[in-house]
């Protein structure tokens, strides 16, 4: 199979993993581009859910592939201003704000952006073998896909610069323990754990699921004032789906409900 991102759908979840395994699924255009498709069709499509994003082979994502910016076969430096803007900037924007749960099950190695785009994710896994890796100061780079952001409110300024600037692999246990990830698995069950999780939500109310996700992440910038006052909007937007009233009749009538998503 030649594709760069494969997609399967079952039951609500949208399954994409990163398809160039003998590149550690590093990103060239051509993935970030059937990635984004992907995406677009998650938010576009009600049957879809949740998402879940993992790599195929040994590793989960390595970043940007390097292969597409050797300097000994161009003229001059590349804009990768233009990279981010066109390509790791939407990117990130289509997992925050997809109003559905994203599930990652890192299989691997997440290196650069790879590492930045499974803690853009709202519930991530990680095989025990797999390790977080801030490569861009092995190569002069600044973190990016929201690195800089997500790092010091997961971890605090001494974690995240400590991580950012020396580049040491962080191992899924350790960032499981700091709270950038939800937890570290055997490798074994971490396919079969991540899917559960995403059939789970899938299953479940999608449109308070979506709203409280929207909630959380503008907490980040909220304060307490503004956020009691965007939780009583979405309340009432969420007290108007047919989930709700499902819910509390299913919990009326001691049967478990039947969610639809709507
Ligand atoms: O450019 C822009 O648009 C700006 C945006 C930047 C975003 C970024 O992500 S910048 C950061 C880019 N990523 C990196 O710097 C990570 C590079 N990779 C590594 O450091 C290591 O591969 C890992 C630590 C991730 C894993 O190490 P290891 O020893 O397990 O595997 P390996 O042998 O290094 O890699 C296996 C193969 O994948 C190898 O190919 P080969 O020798 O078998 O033909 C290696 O070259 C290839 N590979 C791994 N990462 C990349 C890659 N090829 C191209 N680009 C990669 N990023």
């Amino acid at each position: 199979d030649t594709e760069t991102v494969l997609s399967a759908f079952a039951d609500g979840v949208l399954r994409l993993t990163l398809n160039r395994p003998d590149k550690l699924n590093a990103f060239n255009e051509e993935m970030h581009l059937a990635l984004r498709a992907e995406l677009e069709r998650a938010h576009q499509d009600p049957s879809v859910r949740a998402v879940l994003l993992t790599g195929a082979g040994r590793g989960f994502c390595a970043g940007q592939d390097l292969g597409d910016r050797d300097p000994r076969q161009s003229d001059g430096p590349p804009d990768l201003g233009r990279t981010i803007e066109l390509f790791y900037n939407p990117l990130i924007r289509l997992i925050r704000g997809l109003e559905k749960p994203v599930v990652c099950a890192v299989n691997g190695a997440a290196a650069g952006a790879g590492a930045n785009i499974a803690f853009a994710c709202d519930i991530t896994l990680a095989a025990r073998s797999a390790r977080f890796i801030q490569a861009f100061a092995r190569i002069g780079l600044v973190p990016d896909s929201g690195g800089t952001w997500s790092l010091p409110r997961l971890l605090g300024e001494a974690r995240a610069k400590a991580l950012a600037l020396t580049a040491e692999p962080l191992d899924a246990e350790t960032a499981a323990n700091w709270g950038l990830i939800w937890k570290a698995v055997d490798d074994a069950v971490l396919l079969d754990e991540t899917a559960a999780l995403a059939a789970r939500l899938a299953a479940g109310p999608t449109k308070g699921l979506g709203l409280t996700k929207r909630a959380i992440q503008m907490a980040a910038t909220n304060s307490l004032e503004e956020q009691l006052e965007l939780e009583r909007d979405l309340q009432r937007e969420a007290g108007r789906s047919a989930d709700y009233a499902e819910g509390v009749a299913a919990f009326l009538e001691k049967r478990k409900p039947g969610f639809t998503g709507r």
